[in-house]
């Protein structure tokens, strides 16, 4: 999608600390980190956000999670915990159209979020 910096970083057009990549998925380190983990999830395909998914996507969207946890595991946050975050919409605090799935861990998180 053209203007779409995380298209962008799928296409290899901005540099990003990939950590994982599969046929429908990527995984890269948040530039603006808000624990001493934060990785982003996102599809290979743009979907702007949760509310543009259907049903088609119910076996993507299975997958992001199970993807999300085997990343959580391998970055050693299975016995500490760790927090998935997906905003939506402007008010939901979402700043980038193009669906991700944020891995924080590494530190005790709060609740209620901000
Ligand atoms: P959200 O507010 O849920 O849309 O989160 C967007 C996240 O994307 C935010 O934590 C910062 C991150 N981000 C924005 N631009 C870039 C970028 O160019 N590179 C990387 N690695 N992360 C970015």
């Amino acid at each position: 999608m053209p203007g779409c910096i995380f298209c962008d970083i799928v296409a290899g057009r901005i540099p990003a600390t990939e950590l994982y990549r599969d046929e429908d998925f990527l995984a890269f380190r948040d530039i603006d980190p808000q624990a001493p983990v934060h990785i982003l999830l996102i599809p290979l395909r743009h979907i702007p956000g949760l509310s543009d998914l259907t049903p088609d996507d119910a076996d993507l969207t299975g997958r992001l999670i199970l993807t999300a946890t085997g990343i959580a595991a391998d970055q050693g946050l299975d016995d500490a915990g760790y927090r998935f975050v997906v905003n939506c919409g402007r008010q939901g605090g979402q700043a980038v159209d193009h669906l991700h799935l944020h891995i924080l861990g590494g530190r005790q998180m709060q609740w209620p979020p901000g």
